[in-house]
């Protein structure tokens, strides 16, 4: 690691400042350009920290840059992962205000609860399917805490991959039977279709995401446990949201999430 802990402290103090006053920032490694990854994520984790020292509960693990497309533009070869709050759930059909957001975006993607625990390294796309108790419909909402959605990759995982809120449909179905590769979503917003994909988008496969995921955290030694709500990753690109919005993602065979941006 680069950066003293009080450091990382007081980056994590900086990212929850701006998310809660809806304030954005200059990407941290304008000050920090020595951060490593080690670092990137030690912020991450302190302010997921500081959070729960507030009362936040996890609400489960998201994957970010899960297409190969923004991974190549991003130049990374490995995804990233965050985590999910319970305040950042919204129901389904819900409202969201924007005034709490700084630039909020849409993603669909395809959610992932496991049965069993997977502990990486080593897990297999197949070993995912074999542990998942259902899937479902869910949308992201990402929110960059710094200034008109540019930062570099060791600054985006410190801002917790941009996580802000996710509202996730009713309608959960098994894997088995499911070709998850060939899921098509399309995101309506205010009647008029806006992004499309296939699932095959995500790494091939989702269920290929969620294996990543095991075997990122288990580097770390760090189990992915049973129950755990996963956000597998944007079969889509993001799309811009403003108040007054109404977005509805459709999926083949799960359903569809819909829900409307407030001021
Ligand atoms: O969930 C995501 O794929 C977003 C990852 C962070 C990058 C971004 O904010 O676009
Ligand atoms: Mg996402």
């Amino acid at each position: 690691m680069a950066l003293e802990n009080d450091i990382v402290d007081e980056l994590a103090l900086r990212l929850d400042t701006a998310e809660l006053n809806a304030a954005p920032i200059a990407k941290i490694t304008d000050d920090y350009p020595e951060m490593d990854w080690h670092d990137a994520y030690a912020v991450q984790d302190a302010l997921r920290a500081r959070k729960e020292a507030a009362g936040v509960t996890i609400a489960g693990l998201k994957m970010g840059l899960t297409s190969y497309a923004k991974m190549k533009q991003m130049g990374v070869e490995d995804p990233v992962y965050g985590f999910l709050t319970d305040y950042g759930r919204v129901q389904e059909g819900g409202d969201m205000s924007c005034a709490r957001l700084i630039h909020p975006k849409v993603e669909a993607e395809i959610a992932f609860v496991l049965k069993q625990d997977l502990i990486g390294p080593g897990v297999r796309m197949e070993d995912v399917l074999a542990a998942t108790d259902h899937v479902l419909p869910a949308v992201e909402i990402i929110d960059s805490r710094y200034e008109n959605f540019r930062f570099d990759l060791k600054s985006v995982v410190a801002d917790n991959t941009s996580a802000a809120r996710f509202v996730a449909g009713t309608t959960t179905r098994p894997v088995e039977g499911l070709d998850l590769a060939a899921v098509t979503v399309e995101i309506v917003k205010n009647g008029e279709v806006v992004a499309s994909g296939t699932g095959d988008a995500v790494l091939g496969n989702s269920a290929e995401s969620v294996a990543m995921l095991a075997n990122l955290l288990g580097v770390r030694g760090i189990p992915l446990k049973a129950g755990t709500f996963i956000l597998a990753g944007a079969i889509t690109e993001a799309i811009a949201v403003a108040p007054g919005d109404h977005i509805e993602a459709r999926y083949s065979e799960l359903g569809a999430v819909t829900m409307r941006f407030t001021d």
